[in-house]
């Protein structure tokens, strides 16, 4: 699972003089131009410092994110893709036994060169795996006797379902410059200043609440959404293969040009911006502290940070839930959300938009609210709160396909009745589980592949 802390200059300062502490990871990258674009796992010194270097050559700013954890999921990526050139026209005469005759040109065309196509798989679930180039196959040059090159073989992006392709038009100058116009430099701004907001401000920052306000100086233009299994989409066409000198007669000559021939044209070149707009096959939502990441590392083998305080998740996180006939499931982990998620409190809309993004929602609700000295909300209004703010936010959200997840059901006495008078007020699917002590996990897995639209079998 990907975790990554803001990065603080004063951190940044200390791996810089006195290098990158043992055990940690982090990733640069560059948000600002496209055509400049890196990422970089550091976890070295020299490694560090050589990033920097290449950001300053560049005259670009550089994000620095600590990554912590083993794997890390992805639902945005940068990507360049490259088709393949076609193949070269060839020069070659029939082979007459009459000597001096004229011998005929037989060369034959180049092939194609291979495309890049992104097509949308049921069986992937995140991009986290994705390379940042992707080169398709050149194609092979014509022979004689009038031979066509091979032609090249296209370059299969395999995404999952839900992912929406943006290609970045050409960088303009102005990429180049800093957000006031004063030309970059890299004394002055070696370090993108997004990287220093804390949560806090990170949060406000998000009311510009649309995936391309992240990168507003793009120029972003929509080429397809992928949300079919196997749907796919040509995103760069690789080039024509060139004549060869048997199809380069005139018109009008009797003979032809013998000699001539063309060489391949080259494939197309682009950046992408591939985003993932279905983020899971089921949505944990619920409130700060009632048990989400606890559950997620119950359900699989993800091992998002747990412990209690509100606000422990900062980011979405996602496991996969193995069945034993292998399907599986692709559950995420949102950050809590609060009263006032809607109008962008707590972590705000950011968060809310990953809830759009499920195929099915579990509300997990904490059975212990509204008793004991801590009293909060019973499960019944958090429930209602949560309700609320999703159709706020976006009406007809609560219209998915949803369950409930009655938590933390060691905590208390009654927990099967208050599971019952649940079910039986909202007339949701209702499982009582307890993270903490994994009692009710087997159920819970079932009822989610029961509720989830999406067919676990691929
Ligand atoms: N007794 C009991 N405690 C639980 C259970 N599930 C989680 N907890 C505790 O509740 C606290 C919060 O758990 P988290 O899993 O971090 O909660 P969360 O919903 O992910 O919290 P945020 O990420 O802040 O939204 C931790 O101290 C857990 O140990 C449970 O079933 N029983
Ligand atoms: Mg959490």
């Amino acid at each position: 699972m990907q975790s990554a802390k803001s990065f603080s200059p004063k951190l940044l300062r200390q791996c810089l003089q006195n290098g990158v502490p043992k055990g940690r990871t982090f990733q640069l990258e560059c948000h600002q131009n496209p055509l400049a674009a890196f990422s970089a796992d550091v976890r070295c010194f020299q490694s560090l410092q050589r990033s920097f270097f290449t950001a300053a050559c560049r005259q670009t700013p550089v994000s620095v994110t600590e990554r912590t954890g083993k794997s890390f999921y992805v639902d945005r990526i940068r990507v360049e893709v490259l088709a393949g050139n076609g193949g070269s026209g060839c020069v070659a005469f029939w082979k007459s036994a009459a000597k001096g005759k004229f011998q005929p040109p037989d060369g034959g065309n180049g092939g194609h060169g291979g495309n890049v196509v992104v097509q949308a798989s049921a069986a992937v679930k995140s991009m986290g795996g994705l390379r940042q180039l992707h080169r398709a196959q050149n194609g092979g040059p014509g022979g004689n006797q009038k031979k066509v090159g091979r032609h090249g073989a296209d370059k299969v992006i395999q995404v999952p379902l839900g992912t929406v392709i943006h290609k970045v038009a050409a960088a303009k100058p102005e990429d180049h410059h800093s957000k006031e116009g004063v030309p970059f430099t890299f004394q002055q701004h070696w370090i993108g200043a997004r990287d220093y907001v804390s949560s806090e401000e990170e949060s406000e920052d998000a009311s510009s609440a649309d995936e391309k306000d992240s990168e507003p100086h793009l120029d972003l233009q929509l080429l397809a959404d992928l949300v079919q299994h196997e749907e796919s989409v040509v995103v760069a066409q690789g080039g024509q293969g060139g004549r060869g000198n048997a199809h380069m007669r005139r018109l009008g000559q009797n003979r032809p040009a013998v000699s001539e021939r063309e060489v391949g044209q080259a494939g197309e070149r682009a950046v992408l911006i591939l985003e993932m707009k279905s983020l899971a096959d089921i949505g944990l939502v619920g409130l700060p502290n009632v048990g989400k990441s606890t559950l997620l590392c119950a359900l699989s083998r993800a091992k998002p940070e747990v412990a209690d305080y509100a606000f422990t998740t900062l980011r979405p996180q996602l496991g996969v839930v193995h069945y034993p006939d292998t399907s599986s499931l692709a559950v995420a982990d949102i950050p809590g959300l609060i009263r006032g998620a809607s109008q962008n409190k707590g972590l705000g809309h950011r968060f809310l938009r990953h809830v759009e993004r499920s195929n099915a929602l579990a509300f997990v609700l904490d059975l212990s609210g509204g008793v004991g000295p801590d009293k909060g909300p019973t499960a019944l209004q958090q429930l209602h709160m949560l309700q609320e703010e999703l159709e706020l936010y976006r009406a007809g959200l609560t219209d998915k396909p949803a369950l409930l997840i009655a938590n933390k059901a060691d905590k208390v006495s009654e927990a099967a009745t208050a599971a019952k008078h649940l079910e039986e007020m909202t007339g949701l699917p209702t499982v009582l589980v307890s993270g903490q002590t994994r009692k009710g996990i087997e159920q819970l897995k079932l009822l989610m592949r029961q509720v989830s639209p999406t067919d676990v079998s691929m």
